[in-house]
């Protein structure tokens, strides 16, 4: 924690105390030298004396909201002035709690403790959080992207080429005779040639910013940022063969007794107002003419 006061003989009682009770505790004699120390170190909880020369707590307090939340960094003031008002104001500028002094240390402690574990429990919900974020772009079956990803990244994607001029490319990728490999060797021998579909798309892909994802079905897209057609074709061919090249058994195809997929691209550069929809279109008919001209082929 931080101790703000400007007063030495009431920094080292604090400071002695605290420390006596297991805390790690810092001290600043005035606002200046505390905002320093706040920029450069991590702290969980701050006391913060209310009545300080030059820079008064207000000011302190204020300028650390502007920084970090109450939920981030907990500050307690300290005020001999305990009438409501000052009390009031502290709380309404943004202090978690408030100690009269002179201290009641017992009081003091377990209003600190409070602090400290609040500040705890904050980050972990801030980390659950963050997970559950993750775990929701993820796709239940193949653990690649799921579509909720695949649209936000588009968004994201599309709107930075907005600004940079810069074109995007999209490869939708289409299972041939899925419903016929389900007819023939099971439902459940088709979700394990999904999972391997999704991973032979993703080992055809060797930039960090190229997502793959699953679209729907027996059906994956790929986002390829700053990217145009004729590199976005030869991806997308790189994909067609790493899915012919597993060699997984499909008894049904007529294309060719392995699993195989037809493949759309679609190059765009968008502008102001147009939307990504534009581009999965256009994909999207490139799919259908490599449907059409005979599968497991890339189509633009
Ligand atoms: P085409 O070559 O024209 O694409 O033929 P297709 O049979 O692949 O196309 P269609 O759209 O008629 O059928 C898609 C099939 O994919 C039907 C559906 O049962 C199957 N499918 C979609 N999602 C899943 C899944 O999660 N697991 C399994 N096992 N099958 C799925
Ligand atoms: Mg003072
Ligand atoms: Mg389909
Ligand atoms: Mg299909």
């Amino acid at each position: 924690m931080l101790i703000i006061d400007d007063r030495a003989e009431n920094l080292e009682l604090m400071q002695r105390r605290l420390i006596r009770e297991g805390y790690r505790v810092s001290v600043s004699n005035s606002g200046q030298d505390a905002l320093q120390r706040l920029e450069n170190e991590q702290f969980d909880v701050v006391l913060l004396d209310w009545l300080m020369p030059q820079m008064s707590g207000a000011d302190v307090l204020a300028k650390i909201r502007s920084r970090f939340s109450a939920h981030e960094l907990p500050v307690i003031v300290v005020t001999a002035r305990h009438g409501s008002e000052t009390i009031v104001d502290a709380l309404t500028q943004g202090a978690n709690d408030y100690l009269a002094k002179p201290l009641d240390f017992p009081v003091a402690l377990a209003r600190l403790a409070t602090q400290v574990y609040l500040r705890k429990v904050t980050r972990q919900l801030a980390e659950a959080n963050r997970q559950l974020k993750q775990f929701s772009y993820i796709d239940g079956l193949t653990a690649i992207a799921n579509r909720r990803k695949f649209d936000e990244y588009l968004m994201t994607v599309w709107r930075r080429s907005q600004q940079e001029g810069s074109p995007v490319s999209l490869i939708l990728i289409d299972v041939d005779f899925f419903k016929r490999y389900n007819d023939a060797l099971g439902h459940e021998a088709g979700d394990h040639a999904l999972m391997r579909v999704a991973k032979a798309v993703s080992t055809g892909l060797f930039r960090a910013k190229d997502l793959a994802a699953r679209y729907g079905g027996e059906e994956f897209a790929v986002i390829l940022p700053e990217t145009a057609l004729d590199d976005a074709i030869s991806v997308a061919e790189r994909v067609r063969m790493a899915i012919m090249e597993m060699a997984l058994p499909h008894p049904a195809s007529s294309v060719m007794p392995v699993v195989t997929a037809s493949l759309g691209v679609g190059e765009w550069r968008p502008t102001a107002f147009c939307e990504p929809s534009a581009l999965i279109n256009l994909a999207d008919k490139g799919l259908y003419q490599a449907k059409a001209a005979g599968r497991n082929q890339v189509g633009t």
